[in-house]
């Protein structure tokens, strides 16, 4: 078993029941079990000002999956909740990211752990504290 950090925000259609969408979609991954939730915190965004202020909160998962299983379970999820990848940085209903997997590090073209911008987003570092 394997304990992974998930980001997760959204800025559109009521944003806090969007994130209790997805952590039930989460929830229901098989082998997988949240085991740590953030609480919700409500963030200006990054990138064009032009958009809806965020919900955001990171959970802890333990997960018999690899990265890449868990990665395509979390972009099905993120799929099957009307995510339409349009504007570049713009607004979205839900974004659910991998922050870390294990001590794994991985970089491949679809995917790098840990994640490469974690580190400059307080957005995600403070509902991680919260958490750790
Ligand atoms: N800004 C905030 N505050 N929260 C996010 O989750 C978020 N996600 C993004 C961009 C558009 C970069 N900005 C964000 O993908």
């Amino acid at each position: 078993m394997t304990i992974s950090y998930i980001a997760l925000g959204s800025n559109l259609n009521n944003p806090k029941k969007q994130l209790k969408i997805a952590l039930r979609y989460i929830s229901e991954i098989p082998t997988t079990k949240i085991t740590a939730e953030s609480s919700v915190h409500k963030t200006k965004p990054l990138g064009p000002q032009d958009q809806p202020d965020f919900m955001n909160q990171v959970i802890a998962v333990e997960t018999a999956l690899n990265a890449h299983a868990l990665l395509y379970a979390l972009q099905a999820i993120e799929n099957l909740m009307g995510r339409v990848r349009t504007v570049h940085w713009g607004p979205r209903i839900i974004d659910c990211d991998i922050l870390r997997f294990g001590d794994e590090i991985i970089d491949t073209d679809d995917l790098i752990i840990p994640h490469p911008e974690m580190h400059h987003r307080d957005f995600v570092l403070i509902p991680l504290a919260e958490i750790l």
